[in-house]
């Protein structure tokens, strides 16, 4: 595979970006050698600067849930665009997608649009202190919430990645009321709260993880979560940044039958354009500034180009609920990958949720961070490139989660076993 065009034009944004990528997770330092510089994607395939074309199953880290360039929702930015980019005012697409988004989601009665995921958690963190008068929150470790501060503690993605779980630069003040707890661990979570309830203003997590590979909720987590902060009066807030009209078109709450206080949501929501969103109970929601005395604010949010990304995006989910067929095609890719690499004697174990998987090199189920990062990354490193030498683009780290779309191709997904098939029995 040639590469000469993208380790000309890497070496160029090496010298003026750090590590040359605008994003940790986009480097390749877990893997080697350089990233790709990609010119272009059409439905489930991506194009590089040398030419050489890509099957995708990053799609821009989950919002291309329905593939590069989805007609409609390319008509949809063109069409509002003809009207001009941004006016600093409410415009009738906040509130179309704002009406989406509660009729979507089971513990969504009114929501607030932001920019990115990261702003979405800092703002729900802010707010369920501001609602509940206390300091404390529980994360899990394992668990990424985007680099807010206070979240970024035992963190997964690019901060467990680069081996940076916990970042220089954020004073021990701003992490000094998180409390870490092991996901998948109820009586750990039983336990801090015995200790420190009182103080515990909410417990945020990941319903699914997919930020230290893909990681699954064993039985009664969730309503173990759940009991637990009614029980003591904390905020629970779900992060479906990820996860939200990915699993379901309700997301994660809605699959599992379990209703946090609040949700964060990302990624799907903007359809590719950078929107974040936090929403939940309306007796919550109404703290937030200029109802209530929570402060939160955004130039761009709400942004008329991103609300009809979103708005399109959602539409088309909410119209052909791709759903059933997602996890039908992922479930065979996860079955045939899965085939490959006991054919070929690896330890291995693979965790899916509908259309996100990950494949551990890791002889023990993973169930939380410490497994999971006793998972070999050498091996996957290798995987990871002789996948990319045929065409397959993948997530550069382990403790990251494949995606499927909709406009992936059955021959596709058999072209993606054949090359495992190759890879694993050379590993
Ligand atoms: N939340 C994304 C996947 N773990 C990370 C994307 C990024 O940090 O660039």
């Amino acid at each position: 595979m040639n590469r000469e065009k993208s380790r000309a034009e890497f070496a160029r944004a090496s010298r003026i970006i750090p590590g040359g990528v605008n994003s940790p997770a986009r480097a390749f330092g877990a893997v080697g050698g350089d990233p790709l510089i990609i010119e272009r994607g059409d439905a489930a395939l991506l194009t590089d600067l040398d030419g050489n074309e890509l099957i995708d199953y990053v799609g821009s880290w989950g919002p291309h849930i329905l593939g590069h360039r989805r007609p409609e929702v390319i008509a949809a930015i063109q069409d509002v665009l003809a009207g001009g980019t941004s006016f600093g005012a409410p415009t009738q697409l906040e509130t179309q997608l704002a009406e989406l988004i509660v009729d979507a989601v089971p513990s969504v009665e009114k929501v607030r649009m932001v920019n990115s995921g990261t702003e979405a958690t800092m703002s729900a963190v802010r707010l369920a202190r501001g609602f509940t008068g206390r300091d404390a929150v529980v994360k899990f470790a394992g668990c990424y919430h985007g680099h807010v501060d206070s979240l970024l503690v035992q963190a997964g993605s690019g901060a467990l990645t680069h081996g940076v779980p916990s970042s220089p630069g954020i004073p021990a003040g701003c992490t000094s009321d998180t409390l870490s707890a092991e996901f998948n661990d109820a009586e750990g979570l039983a336990a801090l709260f015995e200790e420190r309830g009182d103080d515990i203003a909410a417990v945020i997590l990941e319903p699914v993880v997919g930020n230290m590979g893909v990681v699954l909720p064993q039985d009664g987590f969730l309503k173990a979560c759940r009991e637990l902060c009614t029980r003591h009066g904390a905020v629970l807030i779900f992060d479906e940044v990820m996860t939200g009209f990915r699993l379901s078109y309700g997301g994660a709450q809605e699959l599992f039958g379990v209703t946090p206080d609040l949700t964060t949501l990302g990624k799907i929501v903007g359809g590719g354009l950078p929107v974040g969103a936090y929403g939940g109970r309306a007796d919550i929601m109404d703290k937030v500034s200029p109802v209530g005395p929570v402060y939160q604010a955004g130039t761009l949010s709400g942004n008329p180009l991103a609300m009809a990304s979103g708005i399109a995006t959602l539409t088309v989910l909410k119209n052909e609920s791709p759903y059933t067929r997602l996890d039908e095609m992922t479930g065979g890719l996860v079955a045939g990958i899965e085939a490959a690499a006991d054919h070929a004697g690896l330890p291995h174990q693979t965790a899916r949720c509908g259309s996100m998987f990950t494949l551990f090199f890791n002889p023990e189920p993973v169930t939380n961070y410490g497994v999971a990062s006793q998972s070999d990354t050498e091996r996957f490193a290798k995987y990871f490139q002789g996948m990319l030498e045929r065409g397959v683009y993948l997530p550069c780290s382990q403790f990251e989660a494949n995606f499927v779309s909709a406009a992936h191709t059955e021959e596709q997904i058999s072209q993606t076993v054949a090359a495992a098939r190759e890879v694993l029995s050379s590993l």
